[in-house]
């Protein structure tokens, strides 16, 4: 009874000193799960996954240890970009059930103490959308200036880069009206026109409706491309990574966030985190400091980029990204967060390659290590933490060599893009082995059998064969030493340790092509990370500002070799450990 409260009141007394420096808050504590329903679980034998089948995960997802749920787009829709072409803001995707489902769903995580983040998708919608109907069948539509028109007799219009579109172009002539409308994205995703403030209002209602539900916050897609200069000038930009910084760069984009924050967000407890391509690191606080009002923080696009060929998206470097080159990202945006708003930690998500295959090392002999790493690095980093479906078993890339494994409309209709230029498909498609979205878009793999546990039919994107060897959920279980079950302790480890959360970050050895040393200080209480991110044993030693008496080891994902001294260490191949100095 006495130690209890007398560890009650210990913590009491560091969490107040803490309260003075940091404003604490659920969103900065949690650790947050992506799902991507059509890959999770199905559970009616169409092939695609449901949210009954989230359902049925719930507990499996609450004794992970996360504590927020990004749900992507689940709402009514064509399935153009597999849910980011939006047809009604205010329905369930057929495909994934009902709106009683999706309450349920709710309920059930209510009941774990699993908060809920959905999709925010609106800089653009559906053309299926009644709004874009409305809009398309005459210029005197009252709907007509909820998107961005250029009538046609003022000639073509000036170039605009467009994501998805086949010949890279964001306008789409239309001949109803004889006019272009504006896309950034596929020609199925017209933008819209947050210029009007009837949009606003729509969007800011529709907001409401879900925050009324009962859900804690947005991800809000593609934000900082809102505001467009409705006069559509001429601009000088070249590469596709020069038309996303224009397109972030709005004339009111933070107008914008403002009013939606004011409107909506600050009603209630609420949190959001914007898609930031674009942003560069000096316009970070723009969007999240907390004096702003706008956002609470966003994901920037430097690491992304890392292994991208300059301006380009798609398209890899020919040489791999250096360690040192990842430090210096990590390194430079905590700093722009050191003292005011608050950065967001990923590796992966829907859109890109599986974090073990991109950033660690995926074969057989290094993959366990490799993949436990990269959940220790995002585990004990300052930010709020994101894991994407299949991270904590470690899933890989599946690297579809063939065009028609393909579903997603970035790699087909780029595809067509090369074709039609007479580019070499050959290249393109050993290109996409690496890049493309379909990698992280496999189904979840629960078990061996032939389906992965995924469906009892066939499921709407080929399945990853590793499956078969060790990566799924059901095997992991079982075995004492898992991905998983690391997992498990490492997320244990993050919540017993506030300094992990709150606690000043100092990279150690920012040059260091092999090793990632770093500190987490937060008053006593100091914690040495050391990550291994290559095939060798290296010996490394700890700069000398580094002293301490003793180091307690917290977690290591392999064994600690013997011949450690006070400060050479030797590290075996992505090995990863936490220590305590004292
Ligand atoms: O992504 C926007 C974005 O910047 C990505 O397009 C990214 O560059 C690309 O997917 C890399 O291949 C968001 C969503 O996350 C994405 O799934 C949607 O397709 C897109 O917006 C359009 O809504």
């Amino acid at each position: 009874m006495c130690t209890l409260s007398r560890k009650r009141s210990i913590s009491y007394l560091s969490f107040r000193i803490l309260f003075m420096e940091q404003k604490r808050t659920w969103w900065k504590e949690g650790i947050v799960y992506q799902i991507y329903p059509r890959s999770f679980k199905d559970t009616t034998g169409s092939g695609i996954g449901d949210l009954r089948g989230i359902i049925e995960k719930l507990d499996y997802i609450a004794s992970l240890g996360v504590d927020i749920i990004w749900l992507n787009p689940i709402y009514d829709s064509p399935n153009d970009d597999n849910g980011y072409d939006i047809r009604n803001y205010k329905a369930i995707m057929t495909e994934f059930g009902t709106m009683d489902d999706f309450d349920q769903l709710l309920a059930g995580m209510k009941a774990r103490n699993l908060k809920l983040v959905m999709d925010l998708v609106v800089n653009h919608c559906s053309d299926e959308h009644e709004w874009f109907r409305q809009a398309r069948s005459s210029r005197e539509n009252p709907y007509r200036d909820y998107f961005h028109w250029w009538p046609a007799e003022k000639g073509i219009p000036p170039k605009r880069w467009s994501y998805f579109d086949v010949n890279e172009d964001a306008w789409q002539y239309d001949a109803q009206t004889d006019a272009y409308y504006l896309h950034y994205f596929a020609v199925k995703q017209p933008d819209l026109k947050w210029e009007n403030p009837i949009v606003r209002q729509e969007i800011y209602e529709m907001m409401h409706f879900w925050f009324e539900k009962g859900v804690d916050g947005f991800r809000m897609d593609v934000i900082p491309f809102i505001s467009k200069d409705t006069n559509y000038p001429e601009i000088e930009a070249q590469a596709p990574s020069e038309f996303i910084a224009y397109y972030a760069n709005g004339p009111k984009v933070h107008e914008y966030l403002n009013e939606l924050n004011e409107k909506v967000i600050s009603k209630y407890d609420a949190f959001t985190v914007g898609e930031g391509p674009g942003i560069h690191i000096n316009q970070a606080l723009d969007f999240v400091h907390e004096d702003r009002k706008e956002m609470d923080m966003f994901f920037h696009f430097d690491l992304m980029s890392l292994d991208r060929k300059p301006g380009e998206v798609f398209t890899m470097r020919e040489d791999r990204w250096k360690l040192s080159e990842f430090k210096k990202v990590f390194n430079e945006w905590d700093s722009a967060f050191a003292k005011a708003g608050w950065g967001s930690l990923f590796l992966a998500n829907h859109d890109f390659p599986r974090a073990v295959s991109r950033w660690g090392n995926d074969s057989q002999e290094h993959s366990k290590n490799s993949a436990t790493l990269l959940q220790t690095f995002l585990l004990t980093m300052r930010g709020t933490p994101y894991f994407y479906q299949g991270d904590e078993i470690g899933m890989t890339n599946v690297c579809f060599t063939d065009i028609k494994d393909y579903r997603d409309i970035n790699t087909i209709n780029r595809y067509e893009t090369v074709k039609n230029n007479g580019g070499d498909l050959n290249k393109f498609m050993d290109n996409e082995q690496h890049t493309a979205r379909e990698n992280a878009r496999t189904p979840m793999q629960w078990d061996s059998s032939s389906q992965a546990g995924f469906t009892t039919s066939k499921p709407w994107i080929r399945l990853n064969p590793s499956h078969k060897k060790g990566i799924n959920v059901a095997y992991q279980e079982q075995e004492n030493c898992s991905i998983l079950s690391y997992f498990r302790k490492i997320t244990a480890l993050r919540k017993s340790n506030p300094s992990l959360v709150y606690g000043d970050y100092e990279c150690l050895n920012p040059e260091h092509e092999q090793v990632y040393a770093y500190t987490r200080t937060q008053e006593a209480q100091r914690l040495l990370i050391l990550l291994n991110f290559s095939n060798e044993t290296v010996h490394f030693s700890l700069p000398k500002h580094i002293n301490y008496n003793r180091k307690v080891k917290l977690i290591s994902n392999s064994l600690i070799l013997d011949e450690q001294t006070y400060k050479e260490l030797i590290l075996s191949a992505w090995q990863a450990i936490v220590y305590r100095l004292e």
